[in-house]
């Protein structure tokens, strides 16, 4: 969080987390087209050639005031892939709140509980938890075939029940609402400390 008092600006950062290919570039993409031009910025997409995400996607936005302040909301993704471990650090740093999307499919849940790791990690480094810190867990890819039950899922990655939302990022399903409860909780604790 970074609040500029002249401005009565309160800066937040939402990072969009998950393994490779969960569909966290496809959420950011659907916010941007769905968003009025007048209340967002750019969205700045690094890619590799192969069309993945190198090193992240930015969008900014703006909502409704908290305690006569502006909040802008800077949206980040992380590159799932394996290797890109330091860009994440990176990027995690002074997150406001997270939203991670995992993959529905079967074959996927090694790379969610990875994932999931690996942020917890790195949230500890920033001085956070997830047992302690708003964040949203969004399910997606919930069109295709072989894909866990809701129910399997929380028992598997829900273990501090936070707020979850089913998705089709791809046809924009659960996207906006997604966002709305990543928001909600970012805003909650913003309330307490500004
Ligand atoms: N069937 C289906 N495909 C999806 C869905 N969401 C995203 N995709 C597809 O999955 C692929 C990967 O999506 P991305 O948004 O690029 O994934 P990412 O999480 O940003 O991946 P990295 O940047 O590599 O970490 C793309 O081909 C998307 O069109 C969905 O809900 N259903
Ligand atoms: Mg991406």
């Amino acid at each position: 969080m970074f609040v500029n008092w002249a401005l009565q600006e309160v800066n937040l950062k939402i990072v969009y987390y998950g393994p490779g290919l969960s569909g966290k570039t496809t959420n950011l993409e659907f916010i941007y087209h769905k968003l009025d031009p007048s209340l967002r910025g750019d969205l700045i997409t690094l890619k590799t050639r192969e069309e993945r995400t190198l090193y992240f996607d930015f969008l900014q936005l703006e909502v409704g005031r908290i305690k006569g302040m502006k909040p802008k909301f800077n949206l980040y993704t992380i590159p799932g892939q394996v290797y890109y471990s330091y860009s994440r650090k990176i990027i995690l740093r002074g997150v406001d709140g997270v939203v991670f999307v995992a993959d529905s499919q079967a074959d996927r849940m090694t790379e969610n509980l990875d994932s999931l790791m690996d942020l917890e990690q790195n949230l500890i480094e920033n001085g956070h938890s997830l047992e302690n810190f708003p964040w949203v867990l969004q399910y997606n890819k919930r069109d295709l075939p072989r894909v866990i039950p809701i129910n399997e899922l929380n028992a598997k990655l829900n273990f501090h029940r936070v707020p979850v939302v089913e998705a089709v990022a791809s046809r924009g399903a659960g996207v906006m609402e997604t966002l709305k409860s990543a928001i909600q909780g970012v805003v909650g604790r913003v309330q307490k400390v500004i």
